[in-house]
């Protein structure tokens, strides 16, 4: 079939049938234990990172061994990637798989929606159907144009996006259908409904977001005839850019999606079990990727690099970037962009934004920057002996290439991610609400309790 939606109602039968098979064979079987100190977040890492404790299919991180990384770092300086698959498939591979625009090399991040929900790679035809649907999909309603209208521009971007998606609730599909008394398992569909819808709004919320907040003056609409990255491109003022365009493509289609437990998918999928729909899901998912440790890490990279250009010069020696490195780290900082809590090398998403620049920006005095910093960051991470891995993550690169074309207002970066992301969490919240995910209830333990549990052992 052409509709995604059709594809997927045949194809989830088959998943149920799957996950039954799965639990009738393995189901008893036990899978990983827990150490007391884990609990509190000490040895080796947090519990959580640890625990099996999610299912998704999207999306997996292959995190290498810290301990042979480490180990053999000296002998093998730059680690080899791979990191993330999307169903089983390395980014290159995604790169060279999924439809591009006509003219264009980037994947369209309509195809790697197709395959989070379906595992397949689409056909040009059944992305092309796609870009039609969210361009049909993609008015906001005005009450949420005028709650944006009304934020101060001082509120931050992400704020607002946070306040906009939650608006969006209003009209939610799953929300109604859920009050008309749905059966549990017909929820997919109306999710579905929902999931297009939200990733479908996403351009004009953060178009307008960025010409309210950086004085841009007035949108224009919504282009049917164009793919989902050239309209977002055209929203934000740069649609006449083939190459920022390209950039978006890629952009999106690598921020998508993250495994099921970095803090955004997973906050998502946690508020989607309570049966919140999925506009409640994501703005709550939006709060948690505007934190400085996750999505946020993009904006502060790019702050942490205009201060040290402001203060070493445009083109600074090893020996002043390693001093200005060691200065962040002694001031009790991270150095953003760095460090990861599944990964245990380079991640591909870095690499990836690495090709780009080399081949559209070589000589951009940012990107060589950032090519000097990762030189050096690894060793002085490793020889501060905290960060367990010392390689560059996403956020490290980002915000150098967004820079480039012109869009330089760092606090907006996080949207963009947030516009990414939302591939990802929308996919899930459909596949769990398909299989029929529990409620997320973790069980916590008072200090009492556990001293209680174990004196004497
Ligand atoms: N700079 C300095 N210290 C670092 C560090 C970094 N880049 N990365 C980790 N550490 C420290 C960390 O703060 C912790 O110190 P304490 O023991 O004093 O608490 C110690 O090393 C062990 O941390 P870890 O186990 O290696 O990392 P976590 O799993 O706790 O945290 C990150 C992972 C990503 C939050 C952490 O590496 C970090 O803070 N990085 C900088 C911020 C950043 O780039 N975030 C974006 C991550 C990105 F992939 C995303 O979500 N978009």
């Amino acid at each position: 079939p052409v509709s995604l939606k059709d594809r997927l109602a045949e194809l989830i039968p088959k998943e149920i049938e799957n996950v039954k098979a799965v639990r009738a064979e393995h189901g008893k079987k036990a899978f990983g234990p827990v150490l007391v100190d884990q609990l509190y977040g000490q040895v080796l890492t947090s519990v959580l990172s640890r625990l099996p404790a999610l299912i998704w299919d999207g999306s997996v991180l292959d995190p290498g061994s810290s301990f042979t990384r480490l180990f053999f770092l000296s002998a093998h300086p730059r680690s080899p990637e791979e990191g993330i698959r999307f169903r089983g498939k390395t980014i290159p591979e995604i790169q060279a798989e999924l439809p591009k625009a006509p003219g264009g090399s980037e994947p369209l991040p309509e195809g790697l929606f197709w395959l989070l929900v379906t595992g397949e790679i689409p056909t040009q035809e059944q992305v092309a159907e796609l870009s039609r649907d969210w361009a049909a999909r993609a008015a906001i309603p005005e009450f949420v144009e005028e709650i944006l209208d009304r934020c101060p521009p001082t509120l931050h971007p992400m704020s607002q996006f946070s306040l906009a998606v939650t608006a969006l609730n209003h009209n939610s599909a799953f929300a109604k259908a859920y009050q008309d008394g749905i059966s549990k398992k017909d929820y997919w569909g109306p999710t579905f409904e929902d999931a297009m819808d939200l990733i479908a709004k996403l351009p004009n919320i953060a178009g307008r977001i960025y010409r309210n907040v950086f004085a841009k003056g007035k949108l224009p609409s919504i282009d049917a005839s164009k793919d989902y990255s050239h309209n977002l491109a055209a929203l934000l003022g740069f649609g006449d850019d083939p190459a920022f365009v390209e950039l978006l493509r890629l952009y999106i289609t690598i921020h998508s999606d993250h495994e099921g437990g970095n803090v955004s998918a997973h906050t998502g999928k946690l508020v989607g079990s309570a049966l919140s729909d999925p506009f409640l899901a994501y703005g709550a998912a939006l709060n948690g990727l505007a934190g400085p440790l996750h999505g946020l890490a993009n904006q502060e990279v790019l702050i942490w690099l205009r201060k040290m250009q402001s203060k070493l010069g445009d083109d600074p020696s090893d020996e002043a970037v390693k001093e200005y490195i060691w200065s962040t780290l002694k001031a009790g900082q991270v150095v953003p962009g760095y460090g990861h809590a599944v990964l245990r090398k380079t991640d591909p998403r870095y690499t990836a934004q690495r090709e780009f620049a080399l081949k559209h920006l070589p000589d951009d005095k940012m990107f060589k920057l950032v090519g000097q910093i990762y030189n050096l960051v690894p060793d002085i991470l490793l020889e501060a002996g905290k960060a367990k891995n010392p390689w560059p993550n996403v956020d490290a690169h980002s915000g150098v290439l967004l820079t480039h074309y012109g869009l330089d207002q760092m606090s907006f970066y996080t949207v963009l991610f947030g516009v990414s992301r939302a591939f990802g969490v929308a996919a899930q919240l459909i596949w769990d609400r398909a299989l029929g995910a529990p409620l997320e209830r973790p069980k916590s333990y008072s200090t009492a309790a556990i001293q209680k549990m174990f004196a004497g052992k």
